[in-house]
């Protein structure tokens, strides 16, 4: 039983006249007339510790939580770590990250340093966290195959609780770190933090890739606001930052070997991300359990950036940009696709994938787009449909398929170059190139995953599992993120999903999807996860944090845990998530009032 504790009256306005008490039932906190002597459970403490996932977001594997917390200060914060090379220091940084996660508990917290005031009792003066990491392998970059599973082992003995973390990866030991996070809370009546005083969580991801894409093309996005992008996501346990960079409006990436390519493409001279920048963003991510994703969406979406070519004296490298009528040649304004007629393009792609490649090493995949070609536009213009005819491939849809696909292959070939010889997976969005009854025809399985963003019900799933693709999944119906609640959606120019309730997000679940497939074959392994997309025609960075949060947490809890459960009983810990989320820089949406989780 837990002593009372006299109040620390400098940092207490209101003397609780209640407490909260765990209802083991339900698993949810009640209030409670507080006797003054016994059962004294104060604010915080009841949520760490109620319910069977306390307030864990994402839901582990298996967890057992004890009943009681410590009281302790983030000074007393030491760790031992246990394991190889270059992997140390990665965790040196993880927990430096993890130390600055304890802070922003604190109310007056700011870039993860607060200043506990105190005045302290000694036992929470004195109260030791012990880190205890062991780390077997010696992955330094995530892939496809890397482990992040993980244990976390929580006891306390006299005055110190430790905290022993097991992982064959850096990457499941990051994860095991921010579950920790999550069995701490700040204490108001102490002006303390306080920890579950015993645990016991063992962890493994659903699925293998949890994504969120970022459009960078329509709208531009400071490293400030992707890096706060990062921090959310590792809150969540997501593992891919897809960067759609470029698109026909846009191209905000500066080249060192290219720089005419920004000069022409980025919005304003300050819209641009350097060299530096990538790396930096790419560094940030790793040391959070992240991979950066980099996508370069062609032949379609491409137009700014790529008209310094023809002043270069190498002719027209895209087509239709800014053609009127735009309506028929493309989705939305500018058009522009990549005329496939000028062999310099693939000099310039060449360079262009030298620098690229350089900048986001190390790659496990690559993302090419392809997304949305409209056979119109190289159908109307001369130069190409000169070419198709001296060629000889004719000029019905399949001639064009079919050099789409050669263009595509040249892509994947130049990156491999660039990549010092060594193939990896070209991910690719659902297009023509991808439909039913000749997918295998143009893109090989063994070489390319395929991003589906069609509905959830589309027969093609099912096509691409049997002919052995990895797909991941986008639907547009349950996963884009794009629109608010002030986009236009009506009839016109509407780019836009419309909006999805979190609700939404959470139920659509990939296993779901595919379940007359998955029952009776065993394409769970094909099934590498899924993504929420934030395409930005309607959002920037201001819009950015309640655009994506909490909705991408329901998508990370789908895709770590895929719960059996609807979103009901989820809704209490992803009210404490978003407040984590808060507490982190992150200007997460709100989906109820105060009064909902008062309990807390
Ligand atoms: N841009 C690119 C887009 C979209 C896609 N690719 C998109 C399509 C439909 C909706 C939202 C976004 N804006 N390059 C599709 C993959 Cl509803």
């Amino acid at each position: 039983l837990l002593a009372v504790v006299p109040l620390a009256t400098a940092y207490f306005r209101l003397p609780s006249p209640w407490g909260w008490k765990c209802n083991r039932e339900n698993g949810r906190c009640e209030k409670f007339d507080d006797d003054g002597v016994s059962g004294h459970i104060t604010l915080n403490h009841c949520k760490l510790t109620c319910g069977q996932y306390g307030v864990i977001w994402p839901q582990p594997k298996l967890v057992t939580l004890g009943n009681e917390v410590n009281y302790f200060l983030p000074t007393n914060v030491s760790n031992k770590i246990t394991c190889q090379g270059e992997v140390c220091s990665l965790l040196q940084e993880g927990i430096g990250l993890f130390k600055g996660n304890l802070n922003r508990y604190h109310p007056e917290c700011t870039n993860g340093s607060a200043s506990f005031k105190g005045p302290w009792e000694k036992d929470v003066k004195e109260h030791q966290i012990l880190l205890d990491i062991r780390v077997t392998g010696g992955e330094t970059s995530l892939g496809f195959d890397t482990d992040e599973s993980y244990t976390l082992t929580v006891t306390t003995l006299e005055g110190t609780t430790t905290a022993l973390i097991t992982a064959v990866s850096f990457f499941g030991a990051r994860h095991g770190l921010e579950t920790l996070t999550q069995l701490v809370e700040y204490d108001e009546l102490r002006d303390s933090l306080q920890i579950v005083n015993s645990a016991s969580v063992n962890d493994a991801p659903a699925f293998k890739y949890r994504g969120i894409l970022l459009d960078t093309s329509r709208n531009f996005f400071s490293i400030k606001s992707i890096e706060r992008t990062l921090d959310a996501m590792a809150a969540n346990k997501l593992n891919t930052f897809h960067w759609h960079i470029t698109d026909s409006h846009s191209y905000p990436l500066y080249l060192d070997s290219l720089p005419k390519m920004a000069w022409w493409g980025a919005y304003t001279a300050r819209q641009v991300y350097t060299p530096a920048d990538v790396r930096a963003i790419v560094h940030y991510g790793r040391v959070r359990g992240i991979r950066v994703l980099p996508e370069f969406d062609a032949p379609a979406h491409v137009g700014n950036g790529w008209q310094w070519a023809e002043k270069a004296g190498l002719g027209k490298l895209a087509v239709c940009v800014n053609r009127e009528p735009w309506q028929s040649y493309c989705v939305e304004p500018p058009c522009g696709q990549f005329n496939l007629a000028n062999p310099k393009l693939y000099d310039v792609l060449d360079i262009m994938y030298q620098e690229w490649i350089d900048i986001f090493s190390p790659i496990d995949s690559f993302h090419y787009g392809g997304d949305e070609v409209n056979l119109n536009c190289w159908n109307t213009t001369d130069e190409v449909t000169q070419w198709m005819d001296a060629e000889g491939f004719g000029r019905d849809a399949d001639a064009y398929y079919k050099q789409w696909s050669v263009f595509q292959e040249k892509s994947r070939q130049l990156v491999t170059k660039a990549n010092g010889g060594k193939e990896v997976p070209g991910i690719i969005w659902t297009s023509h190139l991808t439909e039913a009854g000749h997918v295998d025809k143009y893109l090989d399985p063994a070489k390319y995953i395929i991003q589906i963003w069609t509905k959830g019900d589309d027969p093609l799933i099912g096509e691409l599992l049997q002919k052995g693709y990895r797909v991941i999944f986008s639907n547009y119906d349950a996963w884009y993120l794009d629109c608010g609640f002030g986009a236009w959606v009506g009839e016109g120019n509407n780019w836009c999903s419309p909006y999805k309730g979190w609700q939404t997000v959470y139920d659509n679940s990939p296993t779901n999807i595919s379940r007359t497939l998955t029952a009776n074959n065993n394409y769970g392994n094909q099934i590498l996860g899924g993504e929420a997309a934030l395409w930005s025609e309607q959002a920037d960075e201001e819009s950015l944090d309640a655009r994506l949060w909490p909705r991408g947490s329901a998508l990370a809890e789908r895709l770590w845990t895929n719960p059996t459960t609807n979103w009901e009983p989820a809704e209490f810990r992803l009210i404490h998530q978003r407040q984590r989320l808060v507490n982190r820089g992150i200007q997460a949406d709100r989906i109820q009032p105060q009064w909902c989780h008062q309990n807390d």
